[in-house]
């Protein structure tokens, strides 16, 4: 194997702990280690049995740091595909500092973000889809986001994209024929055949491009904004709901100006949750600001959550009701949930959704109709995409929407076009690839992975 500079870092997050890991990759990192650290039972550390733990010290000069486990990885069988050492240390933030000092000093230079996986890729250890999974577990907050993470790195999406690509080639090796012997006339294509998989392709990928939707809003998590007149309880509900009292509540109309945001966990599912200004007409400039606050955030919601006050006198509840008509016509994009607040002393409507702040399982009962969408079930068949792959399937499916008739497209431009869609499909898995799309990749990672 070539030589390639070892490089260091922690693996582990900032802070105290219990143990905390220091990474070690690249040429001569066991030599490295030698020098520094000497295992108990004697022998050089160089030729203790790969993958097995030995406990020893870790001196600088004569100074002892510490008492840590040490592992050798040989290459290739190691995380990056090259000599690799991890050191388990104690949790000490000084003791990892002077570790990480101590081997910069000896002629490692500190990874950058992702460099360890960055390697890995490199050598062939995964792929780039595989890799920016990884990305994602490491970022996953929610349980289904850690599935939809775990799934891309079993390489789900690299086997759908490589089937993609195959009957591409397949097809462009039949053109090229064809295009070789066209003197010859020669028919070798299929176009019926070719029509009806660039079809399937093109409803395969759009499938995709909804999953990211969904993956992506399972990810960040769904925001949720609370809409109503003044005083119909939003700021009460997003009290219960995060289970403290974030919001101020009072019987005053207008009490809430500025909209306040928090988030929370529920049954796996990260919501952010968003309570604003009451919607009316009003003199006061700080609650009219509030109030186009409060508007303004209809469009970024992905559910809004209309209250009203279902103790209000009968002919204000009709007119409640066209005003909830009339904004979930004007904000078609989001999705409009009608909700009555103060069920313990209102109406009861069953046909909606009712809540009372005094009654725990209504407010959990609207929370679950809110994730049904979001439970695991149906988030089986998704797929987790991130940008840059969403940004690559966008331009297959132009491409492929833009061949319409292939039966009236000259053979040569049909060669063109499929190449064009070749080129995108193999940048998702990393067959073709260039620096700038592993930087974009591996900078999401943090140092030490
Ligand atoms: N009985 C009962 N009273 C409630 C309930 N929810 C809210 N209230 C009362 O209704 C009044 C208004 O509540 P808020 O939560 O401040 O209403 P809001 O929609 O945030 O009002 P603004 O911020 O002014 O737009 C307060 O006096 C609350 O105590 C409920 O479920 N039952
Ligand atoms: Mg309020």
């Amino acid at each position: 194997m070539s030589s390639v500079q070892p490089i260091v870092a922690r693996a582990t997050p900032l802070g105290e702990g219990a143990i905390a890991i220091v990474r070690l990759s690249g040429s001569g990192v066991f030599e490295i280690t030698d020098q520094l650290f000497f295992p108990d039972r004697g022998g050089l550390f160089s030729t203790v049995p790969e993958r097995t733990m030995s406990i020893g010290r870790l001196v600088d000069g004569d100074r002892s740091l510490d008492h840590p486990l040490a592992v050798r990885f040989q290459a290739p069988r190691s995380y990056t595909g090259e000599d690799m050492v991890e050191l388990h240390l104690h949790g000490n933030p000084l003791i990892v500092d002077s570790t990480l000092q101590l081997f910069l000093r000896k002629g490692c230079r500190l990874a950058e973000p992702g460099e360890f996986s960055r390697r890995a890729f490199l050598n062939g250890k995964m792929d780039l889809a595989q890799a920016e999974g990884l990305a994602d577990l490491i970022r996953a907050e929610s349980d289904i986001a850690l599935d939809l993470a775990q799934q891309q790195l079993g390489g789900e999406l690299s086997r759908r994209f490589s089937h993609f690509r195959h009957e591409i080639v397949d097809f462009l090796a039949l053109i090229e024929l064809e295009l070789d012997f066209v003197q010859e006339g020669y028919e070798l294509l299929d176009y019926e055949k070719l029509s009806s998989t660039l079809q399937s392709l093109l409803s395969d990928i759009r499938d995709l491009l909804v999953s990211y939707r969904t993956g992506d809003l399972l990810r960040r998590g769904p925001r949720i904004l609370l809409l109503g007149r003044p005083n119909a309880g939003k700021s009460s509900l997003f009290n219960a709901i995060l289970g403290y009292s974030r919001s101020l509540v009072s019987s005053q109309p207008g009490t809430t100006r500025d909209y306040v945001e928090e988030r929370i966990f529920y049954r796996g599912v990260v919501l952010h949750f968003l309570d604003s200004a009451g919607i009316r007409e009003t003199d006061d400039d700080l609650e009219a600001q509030g109030v186009s606050f409060a508007t303004n955030l209809i469009p970024l919601a992905d559910h809004v959550l209309y209250l009203i006050d279902s103790s209000l006198p009968e002919s204000t509840l009709a007119t409640e009701d066209n005003h909830f008509i009339s904004l979930s016509q004007k904000y078609s994009q989001s999705h409009f949930l009608k909700v009555y607040s103060k069920q313990d002393i209102g109406v009861s409507i069953d046909t909606a959704h009712s809540v009372s702040v005094f009654d725990r399982l209504s407010v959990e009962h609207l929370l679950d109709s809110l994730i049904a969408q979001y439970s695991t079930h149906k988030t089986d068949s998704l797929i987790l995409l991130t940008q840059r792959q969403h940004q690559k399937l966008l331009a297959i499916e132009s491409f492929l929407s833009s061949i319409s008739n292939v039966t009236d497209t000259p053979t040569e431009l049909l060669a063109t076009d499929l190449r064009a869609i070749l080129q995108p499909l193999s940048e998702l898995t990393g067959a073709v690839t260039n620096e700038d799309i592993l930087d974009a990749v591996f900078s999401g990672f943090c140092i030490g992975k």
